[in-house]
């Protein structure tokens, strides 16, 4: 019964929603002793499963996972009937845990809400549902689902046909005959995939249309996975435990078989039980960088082929079928029941709508540029204006009048996926910047709610009313979801995951694709850090504790769990001898780095004898002399060799088209300062001479290093200034140590856990200079004369404890009316930079130390033969 509008209805709650993510919610603020009400427009709980009623509709992630587990008598109560369950089953099933915990009382149906907007005074949103009530509640909670809102149908002249249309998103409640009809289906994602073999069965003619052929796998349905069944017998607790810290949300192992290492024999074996086994979290685990290396994903995409190949009959319509132009798993793959098998029917056929687009839809079927097609019904299996069309299409207006829309003009932008700044108590459960759409979306949910229902009650304990996000903390979590997006083949495809299937929709990667078990730790470290990240209001009370919770580069994150967890001694406890063959062994195994035209070595003559040094010489054109870079290495002028950091040169060299030269200097102990620094100016000055004869261009010589290496390439950059000569063109000083203080800020922050540590770098200058000697500009070049020196790049990296020495060499340069390029290496340690083809995220910093050696080289012709 409405209310009069002058006294309007109060809670402490409002969720709009009520399938599986609101139903949960509600429960759980009921046992917080919260007032709730949940609006729904649908006639019934259930969700996208009330809506999705299209024949063939089932669940793509096993049943006994996508399931709720926060009760485990209702879990002993309920048997699901199939591995994959259907439509009525899964709506069945929501409808039972809403009886059983007696929801509906606290869920008005068929009431869509239209608008809210945050009453700043009041500290309270004003909710309008459909006939223009308003009610108001402390906390907005939108459990609107990922994949709610359909996407308009985006074809010409779709208004136009007289006969029945249907959405695969909302099929008529009775059903569909289409018994001896002719039906067109457009649409070849999950939706199309599933129901057109189902159609198949009663129209007839069925004609399919085709966009983009898409990446399917046989679900092979039967009964609830034996090995499941057991292991959820044996441990119930472990199992559901096991899937809230998985990738996926499912417990599955992830893979450590990379596809190029494997042998033919065991790629086929793996992937074949991978189809098999008909799981997606299987098909998507067959090698551990399919998802990342585009040689990798080639090798499961093409056996995939090869399947559709051996199933469809007509050659023509497999090569059509076979999916090509994106990447498997950039898309969302689906799992089908005779999909494919369909194209055989003599009346099914397909139109591959790349060849032949539509042109019209018509009023009486469908034309294409080749051909005009007949139908009495046309189903659209369109998908969705996905993760993002249920939140902005609500009008929800926070503080100061903006909207949601207005605010997410470019694209979402969330904190955690759960919020999102200037809308104080309101929360999205699975929002954009969430794992959500590429989980098991029952685990994720239930984490969601989880937290949401833990910060409800931890605000209330406190006495506070008001939570909200920080602008910092927010701009570091889409930050941290676009690196996580940007090291995968994800943000090249056209995918819904992008935005790309809605026309107009802003271009970025929607979901957190940095695993469950990752995200749900970064949830509740903000917990355990004070709400980090969010600022908290209540009466006379604001308690914020600002940052970032997650900043570092996901692949140097998993690269340092990886170096942890080897347990290595610290190379500050062993002798220099023990310390190089420990360097040598952690450095067998890594990828060799791009390929290059020529590596040839050599030696270089000094006064006390010679100098190794290795030459890489660019692949293709132009032939002739390029420019030079002399190199030198890093490990703390005690480690390292030619061997060392050899694919760093590879990359150097194939980045720029430089002739690359690295040096080996004498190393301390045994030969100590300032012989290192000396041999290089010593390298520096022969390379000069013999420009011709290294296939250099006379007069373009710079100077490169990494760490110690770039320690030497700076002081040799001083000397040459010093000497009258030779001209050096530009320094490029990656991380570099150019100050013997040990007590900057960075020291602090990075002297521990991130390989180089602080007691490292002292054990490093302990080797290398007596204390006296530390203050020499030879040993510590930002103490010397900048004045004169080359152009310099200088790369800093977030993690370093050199960072701050090498911004202020940068300043001090810039202060010497030097040319400076200062490049941070945003969310990398001293050594992640270097690890080419190890660390992806790394691969764009070398980039731009690539275009700093361009720069020093006016004249030359960079060549970029590195992606
Ligand atoms: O939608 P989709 P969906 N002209 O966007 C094509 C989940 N789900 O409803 O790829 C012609 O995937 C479009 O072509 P293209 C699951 O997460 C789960 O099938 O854009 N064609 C594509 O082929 C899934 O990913 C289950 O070139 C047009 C299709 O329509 C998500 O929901 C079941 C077109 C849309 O595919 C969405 O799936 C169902 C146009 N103008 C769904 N516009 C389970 O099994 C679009 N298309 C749990």
């Amino acid at each position: 019964m409405n209310k009069p509008a002058s006294v309007p209805e109060q809670f402490d709650a409002v969720v709009v929603g009520a399938g599986f993510s609101g139903l949960y919610m509600l429960y759980r603020l009921r046992q917080l002793g919260l007032s709730v009400k949940v609006f729904d427009s649908a006639g019934d709980v259930g969700g996208t499963w009330y809506w999705n009623r299209y024949p063939g509709a089932r669940c793509d992630v096993p049943t006994t996972d996508y399931t709720f587990s926060f009760d485990p008598e209702l879990e002993k109560e309920w048997t699901w009937s199939e591995k994959y369950a259907t439509q009525p089953e899964i709506l069945e099933y929501l409808r039972f845990v809403a009886d059983r915990h007696e929801l509906r009382s606290d869920i008005e149906f068929s009431t869509a809400v239209t608008a809210a907007r945050w009453d700043e005074p009041a500290k309270q949103w004003v909710i309008t549902t459909g006939g223009g009530r308003e009610v108001r509640c402390r906390h907005y909670i939108m459990a609107t689902g990922c994949l709610s809102v359909a996407k308009s149908p985006d074809i010409e002249g779709a208004e136009r046909f007289a006969g029945p249309v249907y959405f695969t998103s909302r099929w008529p409640h009775e059903g569909v005959d289409f018994t001896g009809q002719r039906v067109a289906v457009i649409g070849t994602g999950s939706s199309g995939i599933q129901s057109i073999p189902l159609i198949a069965r009663q129209a007839s003619q069925l004609t399919v249309f085709q966009r983009t052929a898409n990446f399917s796998i046989p679900a092979h349905n039967g009964p609830a996975p034996a090995e499941t069944l057991r292991q959820l017998d044996e441990g119930r607790d472990a199992y559901r435990d096991a899937a809230r810290w998985s990738r996926g949300g499912v417990p599955v192992e992830p893979t450590d078989v990379l596809a190029g290492a494997a042998s033919e024999e065991v790629r086929r074996e793996r992937f074949e039980a991978a189809w098999q086994q008909g799981e997606l979290f299987g098909i998507l685990n067959v090698f551990a960088d399919q998802g990342v290396n585009p040689a990798a994903n080639d090798i499961v995409a093409e056996m995939i082929r090869e399947k559709i190949r051996a199933t469809v009959n007509d050659p023509e319509t497999a090569e059509a079928l076979c999916p090509r132009g994106h990447y498997f798993g950039t898309k969302r793959p689906c799992l089908d029941t005779g999909y494919f098998e369909t194209f055989n029917l003599p009346h099914v056929r397909l139109v591959d709508l790349r060849k032949e687009p539509i042109v019209s839809i018509t009023e009486d079927g469908i034309e294409t540029a080749g051909e005009s097609f007949g139908f009495d019904a046309i189903v659209y299996a369109t998908g969705f204006d996905a993760m993002t069309g249920a939140l902005v299409g609500a009008d929800v207006t926070g503080r100061d009048g903006l909207s949601l829309k207005e605010k997410w003009a470019a694209g979402p932008s969330t904190y955690l996926g759960l919020m999102t700044t200037g809308f104080p108590n309101f929360f999205m459960l699975t929002g954009p910047g969430s794992p959500s759409v590429l989980s098991n979306m029952a685990v994720s949910i239930e984490q969601h709610v989880d937290w949401v229902a833990g910060c409800l009650k931890d605000l209330r304990d406190k006495g506070l009313e008001t939570i909200e996000p920080t602008e910092l903390a927010e701009a570091g979590w889409n930050q941290h979801n676009q690196d996580c997006a940007a090291i995968t083949l994800h943000p090249t495809a056209n995918s819904w995951y992008m935005g790309a299937n809605v026309p107009g929709k802003p271009r970025v990667f929607l979901p957190y694709i940095g695993g469950v078990g990752a995200y749900r730790q970064a949830c509740d470290d903000v917990v355990t850090q004070d709400y980090l990240g969010f600022t908290r209001t209540g009466p006379g009370a604001v308690r914020c504790t600002d940052g970032v919770i997650r900043s570092m580069q996901p692949d140097v994150a998993m690269v340092m769990e990886f170096v942890n967890a080897l347990g290595l001694p610290p190379m500050e406890t062993l002798s220099a001898a023990d310390a190089r063959a420990l360097m040598a062994a952690t450095a067998e195994n890594r990828p060799p780095g791009p390929e290059v035209g020529e590596v040839t070595d050599g030696v270089i003559p000094i006064p006390d004898g010679t100098l190794p040094y290795r030459l890489y010489r660019p692949a293709g054109p132009p032939e002739g002399p390029r420019p030079l870079v002399v190199y030198f290495h890093g490990g703390g002028w005690v480690l390292g060799n030619l061997d060392s950091d050899d694919p760093l040169c590879r990359d150097l060299c194939a980045r720029s088209g430089a002739v690359v030269v690295s040096v080996n200097y004498r190393h301390a102990p045994e030969v100590r300062f300032p012989a290192a620094a000396l041999d290089a100016f010593a390298a520096v000055q022969w390379a000069d001479a013999n420009a011709i004869e290294l296939g250099g261009i006379p007069g373009q010589l710079a100077v490169a290093g990494w760490s110690a290496g770039a320690n030497v390439a700076a002081v040799a950059c001083q000397l040459a200034r010093d000497a009258g000569g030779p001209r050096i063109t530009g320094q490029l000083l990656i991380c570099p140590a150019v100050d013997s203080d040990l007590t900057r800020p960075s020291y602090e922050e990075n002297g521990d856990g991130y390989i180089l540590t602080t007691a490292l770098m002292r054990w490093f200058w302990d080797h290398y200079a007596d204390p006296a000697d530390r203050g020499d500009p030879r040993a510590a070049p930002l103490r010397g004369d900048l004045a004169g020196l080359p152009p310099a790049c200088i790369v800093a990296a977030d993690f370093d404890p050199l960072r701050d020495e090498g911004v202020a060499y940068a300043r001090a340069l810039e202060a010497a009316a030097v040319p400076v390029r200062l490049t941070r290496a945003r969310g990398h340690t001293h050594t992640s930079v270097t690890m080419v083809d190890v660390v992806i995220s790394g691969a764009p910093v070398r980039a731009e130390m690539a275009a700093a050696l361009g720069d020093f080289f006016p004249a030359a012709e960079p060549q970029a033969h590195v992606s």
